[in-house]
């Protein structure tokens, strides 16, 4: 690790551009998951071409030497923050402990390193659960830190809050060009499908397609089906993101929505309607319904000129279909 830090005139002096170049070497740490692969994918159709990844064989990311030693050894310009341990509302409320210190160790690491080895640009994807558990609807971004969390996940974002402040604290005192993303609840290409650790829309579409699948007469839901969400694909997430990443450079956080909110019980609906499967649906109410309402204001994004472009039903059927050809473990 780097012992002498840099001041911020020191700073300034290098970091003279905010947008991106062709040529910029762009680090997207967390690259084999759904987000941060549909933002490698993105970056490379837009032609930048100088994308470096970096798989957990090779660098730990909870290892601050590793971490500090693929700074040094590689230099990127531009680091993309994907990297998380994730998981749905299950997964969540089950290891608290490892959502929290997962989470504060990478994001820690690679914010540090990055500003440490004189990156220019660092994107941080937080997520809507960083919010209060009953914030006023559609959730501004002003909202953060005005009431309590949802207990069911309040770990994850805690670390995602520290995240948020350490971007800004770094943005303040050292004029590091930190930028961070708050995406409502993802899905698409590249999700996880196992049914204890998903979110709600992989976890849906496995139990629909197995359920036609075997000829079940029900599925079962978690929860009651009154919860509401909103659910954005993971494409146009990443052009959200490297939209911003090629304008965008303030303190404030940026909602990534659609502003179209559906109950669990409509949503199920719809993805059975994807799926194919005719039987009924049934309610586990034992499950947790975790926060009931989850809608997030996008409207500083639409401002700066960003808009979604998949509907949730094509976004499904792609999602779909994704699953189709890449998940085999299937009943
Ligand atoms: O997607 P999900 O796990 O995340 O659950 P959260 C959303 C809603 O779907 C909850 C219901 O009300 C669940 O009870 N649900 C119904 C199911 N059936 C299922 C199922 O089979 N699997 C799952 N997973 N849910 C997460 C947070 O909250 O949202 C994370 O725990 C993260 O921290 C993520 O922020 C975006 O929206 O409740």
């Amino acid at each position: 690790m780097l012992d002498v830090k840099r001041g911020m005139g020191d700073w300034q002096a290098i970091n003279q551009r905010r947008t991106m170049q062709p040529t910029d070497k762009i680090f997207v740490a967390g690259h084999r998951g759904m987000v941060g692969s549909a933002i490698v994918r993105k970056l490379e159709q837009s032609g930048f071409s100088n994308v470096l990844t970096a798989g957990r064989e090779h660098t730990d990311l909870t290892d601050r030497a590793a971490v500090d030693a693929l700074f040094g050894d590689e230099q990127p310009g531009v680091v993309v923050l994907a990297a998380a341990r994730v998981g749905g509302i299950h997964a969540n409320n089950s290891f608290p402990a490892d959502f929290i210190r997962d989470n504060l160790q990478i994001q820690t690491n690679v914010i540090d390193s990055a500003w440490n080895h004189g990156v220019g640009k660092l994107l941080f994807l937080g997520s809507s659960c960083i919010y209060p558990r009953l914030a006023e609807q559609p959730i501004r971004e002003d909202s953060l830190l005005t009431g309590p969390l949802e207990p069911t996940n309040e770990w994850y974002a805690i670390a995602k809050i520290a995240g948020i402040k350490m971007c800004q604290a770094y943005r303040r005192q050292y004029g590091f060009d930190a930028i961070c993303v708050q995406p409502t609840n993802v899905y698409g290409s590249g999700d996880n499908f196992d049914l204890q650790s998903s979110h709600v829309v992989a976890a849906l579409i496995r139990k629909f397609h197995e359920a036609k699948a075997r000829g079940d007469a029900t599925v079962t839901v978690w929860g009651t089906g009154t919860p509401r969400r909103e659910f954005i694909h993971v494409d146009d997430l990443a052009d959200a993101c490297v939209f911003l990443l090629n304008g965008y450079s303030a303190e404030e956080i940026v909602n990534i929505g659609t502003g179209q909110e559906v109950t669990i019980a409509e949503f199920s609906a719809i993805v059975a309607h994807v799926v194919g499967f005719k039987g009924d649906i049934v309610y586990d109410a034992d499950m947790p319904d975790g926060t009931p309402r989850k809608l997030i204001d996008s409207s500083r994004l639409a401002g700066l000129g960003w808009s979604p472009g998949i509907g949730l039903e094509d976004g499904l059927a792609q999602a779909y279909r994704w699953f189709l050809e890449n998940v085999t473990d299937t009943a």
